[in-house]
């Protein structure tokens, strides 16, 4: 644990091999097997795809998308994930005992998690150097917020893997260009900030990463989907004293950014505060959880 939390504070990011069960990694992929059935069925019903592709969870959904020509499915598919399974694994002990030794015993999940199909040959899935408060605002440079970056299936150069800049996260916010498009440019170039380094990763480990840590992902050049999953998480720290208004500020306006979407859920002393009932709840569209390709 010890050089867990000393590489995390001297790169930025940490990796943690063999952090979780593959049972509670499996749990997963089998929901998300059931979505693309579930849509391969509707799309063929509709004529939009000419054969069901019962192929493995690896190629499956990159077939029947490429068919259907469903351009926008290929950046992330969320709402179809929130399930017990999924609460489960944001509040899964494991996850929360390094967490713990990162930021301490109350946390909050920020309620975003964002499920990425990185598609084989595919420039729309590929992500610039950025770091995560260049897309949350900048009044995110005085939080901590940690991704935890979960692959699905084994991640690697050749598929497209996180790749960081070393100890970026250091050297402070930078900001962002303003950007029509989802992915986002840096005002100036990082090119020299520091060693790139690629971060391979098998089922059952996690990547954690800083909010200013610089980093990106490739084209994936191998023939199956890059499955990962990215959830999001800091300390509780409104009532803890003392604070500096800057954090204060910053912590009330993205918690009230944050309840635009799934709800925060939050962990106090390794125990989920907030119940999967109350988290699907909070919820205020009409999305409804375990549902089946909405795409
Ligand atoms: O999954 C990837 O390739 C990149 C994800 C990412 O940049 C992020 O979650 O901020």
């Amino acid at each position: 644990m010890k050089k867990l939390v000393f590489d995390y504070y001297r790169d930025g990011f940490t990796h943690v091999v063999g952090a979780l069960p593959k049972s509670t990694i499996k749990s997963l992929t089998d929901l998300i097997e059931v979505n693309i059935d579930n849509l391969a069925q509707r799309l063929h019903k509709d004529g939009k795809i000419s054969e069901l592709y019962p192929i493995d969870f690896g190629r499956r959904f990159f077939m029947i998308s490429s068919e259907a020509n469903l351009q926008n499915a290929f950046l992330r598919w969320d709402s179809e994930l929130v399930s017990k399974q999924l609460y489960n694994l944001i509040t899964h002990r494991k996850l929360l005992i390094i967490l713990d030794e990162l930021i301490g015993a109350n946390i909050v999940h920020n309620g975003d998690f964002h499920l990425r199909p990185k598609m084989p040959n595919s420039e729309l899935t590929v992500f610039p150097w950025h770091q995560d408060s260049q897309f949350y605002g900048e009044m995110t440079k005085f939080l901590h917020i940690i991704t935890v970056h979960i692959p699905l299936v084994d991640t690697y150069r050749t598929n497209g893997c996180l790749k960081f800049i070393r100890g970026s996260h250091l050297k402070g916010y930078v900001p962002r260009k303003e950007h029509t498009n989802l992915l986002i440019e840096s005002e100036f170039d990082i090119n020299n900030y520091g060693e790139e380094v690629s971060v391979e990763a098998s089922v059952g480990d996690v990547i954690l990463f800083h909010n200013l840590a610089f980093h990106s992902s490739g084209i994936n050049f191998s023939d199956n989907i890059r499955w990962t999953l990215d959830l999001r998480y800091r300390p509780r720290i409104l009532s803890q004293a003392p604070l500096n208004t800057e954090v204060m500020n910053a912590e009330s306006w993205f918690d009230k950014r944050m309840k635009k979407g799934w709800g925060p859920i939050e962990i106090r002393g390794f125990n989920p505060i907030t119940s999967f009932d109350n988290w699907v709840k909070s919820r205020n569209n009409d999305i409804l959880p375990g549902g089946a390709g909405k795409i």
